[in-house]
C-alpha cells in the first residue's frame, strides 16, 4: 500500500526518513519534536545547530543518529490562527517540500506525523485531509511508501459529519449474521438444489432469448478469472494500468503479479481496492469480489463502510481508508 495510516510512535518507525514537526529554530521543542530529539540523541541537536533554522512551510534534512530511521526531515508547520492567514498553503508546502527532500535522498519509505495538529493548533480533521491530499497527489507521480503516523486516538479525527453519517449507515444496515441466516446465505451465494435447478431452467430460457454471440460473450465472462476481469475493466474504463493501481493504493509489484498470473487470488481488501479504483457500481463490485471468492455482507462493518462509499459515489480510496481507520477496520490496498 503506497499510503498507509498507522498508529505508532514515529520514533519507532523503521523507515528511510521520518518527518519532524519542528519550529523555526530547529533546536528542539515539545511534542513529536521533543520525542524525536530524545530518541535520536544529542548528535541530532548538534547537526540541527549547523542548519541556521528553517522557515515555515520549508524543510531541511539531517541524519537519524540513534533512531531506526536513516534521516530526519525537519519541517515547520504553520501556527493555526483562523484559517485565513494562508495556513493551508503553508501546511501543504510542508508536505511537498518534505517529500521532495525524501525523493532527492532516494528514500523509499517515509513516515509523517500530523504536522501542526498539536501545539500549533491546526484542526485535526483538516490537517489530516491536507496530509492525505498532498501525499496522494505525490504518489500518483512517484514510487514511494508513505506512512501517516497517528500517535493517539484523540489525535485522529475524520470530520464529525462523515463519522456520524457512517455510524448511522452502519446502524441501519448492520445485521447480526445469526438472526438472518437465510438472507445471509443467499447473499453469500450458497446454492441449494432448488436454486441450482432454477438456474439451469433460467439458463435454458435465456439461451432461447439471447442471440448466440451475446450468450457466448456472457458465458465467457462467467468463466473469467479475477485477473482477467480486472484487465478487461481497465480497458473498458479507458484507464492505463498505472492509473488503476495508483488509484487503488496498490504497489506496482503486486499489480504485475496479478497481471501475469491469470489465477491470482487477491485478498479481499485488494479486490475491493480495485473495484473502488475502477469506480464500479455495487453490483459490479459484487461480481468482481465473487471472482476472488468474496462477497459483501451486512454482518461486517468493513463491508458496510465500503457499501456506504460506493452508494454515495465516493471512490476516493484515501478518504475511504480514513473512515476505515476511524472505525478500526483494516485498510484498502495491498
Ligand atoms: N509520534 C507520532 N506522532 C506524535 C508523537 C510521536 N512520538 N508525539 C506527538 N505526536 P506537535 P505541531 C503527534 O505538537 O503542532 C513542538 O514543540 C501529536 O499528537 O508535536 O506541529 C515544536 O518544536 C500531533 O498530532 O507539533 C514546535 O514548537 C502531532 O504529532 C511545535 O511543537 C503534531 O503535534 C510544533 O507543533
Amino acid at each position: 500500500m503506497p499510503l498507509e495510516i498507522v498508529r505508532n510512535d514515529i520514533t519507532k518507525m523503521t523507515v528511510d526518513a521520518i518527518v519532524n514537526a519542528a519550529n523555526e529554530s530547529l533546536l528542539g521543542g515539545g511534542g513529536v519534536d521533543g520525542a524525536i530529539h530524545y530518541a535520536a540523541g544529542l548528535e541530532l541537536l548538534a547537526e540541527c545547530k549547523t542548519l541556521g533554522g528553517c522557515k515555515t512551510g520549508k524543510a531541511k534534512i539531517t541524519g537519524g543518529y540513534q533512531l531506526p530511521a536513516k534521516y530526519v526531515i525537519h519541517t515547520v508547520g504553520p501556527i493555526y490562527k483562523d484559517g485565513k492567514q494562508g495556513e493551508k498553503a503553508l501546511l501543504e508546502s510542508c508536505y511537498r517540500e518534505s517529500l521532495a527532500l525524501a525523493k532527492a535522498h532516494n528514500c523509499e519509505t517515509v513516515a509523517f506525523p500530523l504536522i501542526s495538529s498539536g501545539v500549533y493548533g491546526y484542526p485535526k480533521d483538516q490537517a489530516l485531509k491536507v496530509a492525505i491530499d498532498i501525499i496522494s497527489d505525490f504518489l500518483l507521480e512517484n514510487e514511494m511508501k508513505v506512512y501517516i503516523v497517528i500517535f493517539d486516538k484523540a489525535a485522529y479525527k475524520i470530520s464529525e459529519k462523515l463519522f456520524s453519517d457512517i455510524a448511522e449507515y452502519i446502524d441501519d444496515n448492520y445485521v447480526d449474521e445469526h438472526t438472518d441466516y437465510h438472507r445471509e446465505s443467499m447473499r453469500m451465494n450458497m446454492p441449494t438444489q432448488a436454486s441450482i435447478g432454477m438456474f439451469e431452467a433460467n439458463l435454458c430460457e435465456c439461451k432461447a432469448m439471447i442471440p448466440e454471440e451475446d450468450l457466448d460473450a456472457k458465458l465467457k465472462q462467467i468463466d473469467e478469472s479475477f485477473s482477467q476481469m480486472l484487465l478487461r475493466k481497465i480497458d473498458e474504463k479507458g484507464m492505463t494500468d498505472a492509473e488503476c493501481y495508483k488509484k487503488a493504493n496498490i504497489d506496482r509489484k503486486l499489480f504485475s503479479k496479478i497481471r501475469s498470473d491469470v489465477h491470482y487470488k487477491p485478498s479481499k481488501p485488494t479486490a475491493i481496492a480495485f473495484a473502488i479504483s475502477l469506480e464500479l457500481s455495487l453490483d459490479e463490485t459484487e461480481d468482481m469480489l465473487k471472482k476472488a471468492g468474496f462477497a459483501l455482507s451486512h454482518s461486517n462493518k468493513f463491508d458496510i463502510i465500503i457499501e456506504y462509499f460506493i452508494s454515495k459515489g465516493n471512490y476516493n480510496i484515501f478518504e475511504i481508508n480514513e473512515a476505515l481507520f476511524a472505525f478500526d477496520q483494516s485498510l484498502l490496498g495491498a
